[in-house]
C-alpha cells in the first residue's frame, strides 16, 4: 500500500518540486510542499490561496493519481461523509525539527466538506485545538499509515504539529510526508 503511494508522489515531486514557502509575514516554512490535483494550495508575501497553475514550474499542478484520490473517498465515507471528491492534494514534507504552527484551514471555498489526512514516515505529534486559538491543545499523535477524516464541527478547529523529532522511520528514514485531500474549489 504505502509502496504504491510512494511510487505516485515520486512522479508529483519530480513534476511539481518540494519548496519551502513563505508566508504573508515573510518567514520561510520549515515543512517543504508540493500539490497535486486541479488546484494547489500556496503561499507568499501576497497570501495565502489555491492555483491551478503552479507558480515556480507555470505549469498545471500534476493530476491526482486515481489511487489517491479513491482512497480520500473511501476514508471520508468510512467517517460518514459521502461523496467527498477531493480536488486539491497537498504534500508536506517534514524534516526533523520541520513543524507547523497552530492555524485554521479556511482557503477552501465550502467548509461542509472533511479533509482527509494521510500520515507516512515518521511518526508526528498533532495538535488539536479549538476554534479559538487560545487554550491548550489535545495532543495526538500520528503514526506512518494512519488515514483521517476531519469534518464536520472539527472542521475550522485550530491546529498544528509539534517539531518533528529524528526517529527514523524504517522505511522513508529521517522524513514524514503528510497527504491532506481537500475540496478547495
Ligand atoms: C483538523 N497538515 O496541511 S494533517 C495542513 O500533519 C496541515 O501536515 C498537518 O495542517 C500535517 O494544513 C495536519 C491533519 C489535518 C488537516 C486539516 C485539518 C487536521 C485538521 C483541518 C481541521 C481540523
Ligand atoms: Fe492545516
Amino acid at each position: 500500500m504505502a509502496g504504491a503511494l510512494l511510487t505516485e508522489l515520486a512522479a508529483v515531486e519530480a513534476a511539481a518540486p518540494l519548496r519551502n514557502m513563505v508566508t504573508p509575514g515573510g518567514f520561510t516554512m520549515s515543512v517543504a510542499l508540493t500539490n497535486c490535483g486541479a488546484l494547489g494550495w500556496t503561499s507568499d508575501r501576497r497570501g495565502y490561496r489555491y492555483t491551478g497553475i503552479d507558480p515556480l514550474t507555470g505549469q498545471a499542478w500534476p493530476p491526482m493519481p486515481q489511487a489517491l484520490a479513491r482512497l480520500a473517498r473511501e476514508a471520508a465515507q468510512a467517517a460518514g461523509f459521502d461523496g467527498f471528491a477531493p480536488d486539491a492534494c497537498l504534500v508536506n514534507h517534514y524534516l526533523p525539527g520541520a513543524r507547523l504552527s497552530l492555524h485554521q484551514d479556511k482557503d477552501e471555498r465550502s467548509y461542509d466538506f472533511p479533509i482527509v489526512s494521510v500520515s507516512l514516515g515518521m511518526s508526528a505529534t498533532f495538535l488539536f485545538g479549538g476554534l479559538a486559538r487560545a487554550g491548550r491543545p489535545l495532543r495526538v499523535p500520528l503514526h506512518h499509515g494512519d488515514v483521517v477524516a476531519w469534518g464536520g464541527v472539527d472542521r475550522l478547529r485550530y491546529h498544528g504539529v509539534l517539531p518533528l523529532a529524528d526517529a527514523p522511520h524504517p522505511v522513508l528514514g529521517s522524513r514524514r510526508i503528510n497527504l491532506t485531500f481537500r475540496r478547495a474549489g
